[in-house]
């Protein structure tokens, strides 16, 4: 059977780096979700992601719903709690805040949400999620109660993203924090691409194409924004990072 797992394995070896959009099914798109999809179906951008830190109504799922009934490409569920696990994706990111501390956002929350996701019969994509301090109090930081990585230490960085592939996750994500002043730097994402074997996304703070290209220059499988598409940027600019990622 093909899931999405090996769909993002297909890309990353025929492309060489993949590009994942997230979509916030937060009330602040609201009247915007059918552009922001037919922008990313036209983009050339290898999956959806959708999911919030914090949602602040109970539209959710309807607007999932909505995401997953125009997407051309897989949507995947990136949680922000397990209040967002339901039926509209064909994959969710399993993931653990392994940068952290809090064993609510280390096993507390993926127990609740195992039954959940087995029920939905939802695709759990084991993810070792690292969240790093981008240069102001950060969403998911201050949500998930959990002290980011530094910046400039790679060592530290490489030793959990290590720990997560041996603990049998499937993918790294490095993340900076949604709209984060600085990216997760290049040295930190060659350190941990040289030492690991499994897919390493990178997401937060990237506003360009070009960082974009050299994020995956440096190691990034899979590149994420969120902040790019919302901002107004629209098709053209999803198309520029499609090619960009696509092209390094
Ligand atoms: C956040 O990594 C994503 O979880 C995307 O970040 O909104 O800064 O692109 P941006």
């Amino acid at each position: 059977m093909s899931t999405v797992y090996s769909h993002l394995e297909k890309v990353r070896q025929k492309k060489g780096a993949g590009y994942l959009v997230l979509i916030d099914p937060d009330r602040k798109n609201d009247g915007k979700l059918e552009k922001l999809v037919m922008s990313v179906n036209h983009s050339g951008a290898d999956g959806i992601l959708i999911g919030g830190s914090l949602i602040m109504d109970s539209g959710f799922h309807e607007r999932a719903e909505k995401i997953k009934s125009m997407a051309e490409v897989p949507v995947i569920l990136f949680p922000g709690s397990v209040n967002q696990l339901g039926p509209h994706c064909d994959a969710v990111f399993f993931m653990s805040i392994i940068s952290g501390r809090n064993p609510t956002y280390l096993i507390g929350e993926q127990v609740v949400g195992a039954p959940l996701v087995k029920d939905l019969g939802l695709e759990p994509i084991p993810t070792g999620y690292m969240i790093f301090d981008g240069g102001g109090y950060s969403t998911a930081e201050f949500m998930s109660g959990s002290r980011p990585l530094p910046m400039n230490r790679p060592e530290i960085s490489v030793a959990h993203a290590l720990a997560g592939q041996y603990l049998g996750m499937k993918l790294i994500y490095l993340e900076a924090g949604s709209g984060a002043e600085s990216a997760v730097p290049d040295d930190t994402i060659s350190a941990v691409a040289k030492n690991i074997d499994i897919p390493l996304i990178v997401g937060g703070g990237i506003r360009k194409p070009e960082v974009a290209a050299q994020k995956v220059k440096a190691g990034a499988s899979f590149i994420v924004t969120g902040t790019a598409i919302e901002s107004g940027g629209g098709g053209e600019l999803l198309k520029s990072f499609a090619d960009a990622i696509h092209g390094a």
